[in-house]
C-alpha cells in the first residue's frame, strides 16, 4: 500500500494494524493521484520502515530503486516496464529481496535468471487499486508458471479477498498480495486471518 490507499484513516495506523494482524511482508507502493514525492515520501517511507522493523517484517519498495538503496530497504519490487531486473539485482546486491511482476512462463524464466527471489502475478481478479492494471487473468497462468518453476515463489495479486482467496492459494502461489481488502477492512486483523486461513481450506481432504 501507499499513503493514499487507506481512505480517511491514517496510513501508518493501517500499516500498524496489518503488522499486528500478522502480515508477513510489506511493500510500499506510492502511486496515483496525490502520491507523496521528495522529502514527504522519504519521511513516510522511513516511518513505514521503522514500523516494519519493530515487527520484524521485511520492508520492500515498489519501483523506486534509488529510494530503496538510500534507506536500506529489505527489497525492491519492479514491473516489466521498470528497470531491468538483472541491473536492479546488481545494484541492490545479493542480500536484498528482488520481486518482479510477470505474466507468462517466458517472463518468469527471465526474472528467475536475472536473480528474482519471487515473482508477482496479476491481476488475478478485477482491481481498482492500480490505474493501469491489465485485464483480470484468473489463475490459469499462475498454475502454468508454478508447474514450470516449482521452486520459484509466486505471489498472486489483484482483487484478492477472503471470498476468492482459496482458488488463488490452490493455484500454487507462495503468497498473496493485497491492498484494498486489508486497507478498507474495519477489522484488519480479522481480515488478514481470513485471507491466511483460506490457504488451509481443503487441506484435510
Ligand atoms: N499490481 P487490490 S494488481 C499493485 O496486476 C497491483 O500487477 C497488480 O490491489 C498487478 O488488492 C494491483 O486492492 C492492485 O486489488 C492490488
Amino acid at each position: 500500500m501507499g499513503s493514499k490507499n487507506s481512505g480517511a484513516r491514517n496510513p501508518l495506523k493501517v500499516l500498524e494494524a496489518a503488522l499486528e494482524g500478522g502480515i508477513s511482508h510489506f511493500q510500499l507502493r506510492e502511486k496515483g493521484e496525490g502520491a507523496l514525492t521528495g522529502a514527504d515520501l522519504l519521511e513516510f517511507a522511513l516511518d513505514c520502515q521503522q514500523l516494519c522493523r519493530s515487527y520484524g517484517v521485511p520492508f520492500i519498495i515498489n519501483d523506486l530503486v534509488e529510494l530503496a538503496c538510500q534507506i536500506d530497504a529489505d527489497g525492491v519490487h519492479i514491473g516489466q516496464d521498470d528497470a531491468e531486473a538483472g541491473q536492479v539485482r546488481q545494484k541492490i546486491g545479493k542480500e536484498k529481496l528482488l520481486g518482479v511482476s510477470v505474466h507468462s512462463v517466458k517472463e518468469a524464466q527471465l526474472a528467475a535468471k536475472a536473480g528474482a527471489d519471487y515473482v508477482g502475478m496479476g491481476p488475478v481478479f478485477g482491481t481498482t487499486s492500480k490505474a493501469d492494471a491489465k485485464k483480470p487473468a484468473g489463475v490459469k497462468e499462475i498454475r502454468t508458471v508454478a508447474t514450470a518453476f516449482p521452486f520459484l515463489p509466486i505471489v498472486g495479486i489483484g482483487g484478492i479477498k477472503p471470498e476468492n482467496a482459496v482458488q488463488v492459494w490452490k493455484s500454487g502461489v507462495a503468497g498473496i498480495a493485497v491492498i484494498s481488502s486489508i486497507t478498507e477492512a474495519q477489522d484488519i486483523a480479522g481480515q488478514i486471518l481470513a485471507l491466511q486461513a483460506a490457504s488451509k481450506v481443503g487441506d484435510w481432504k
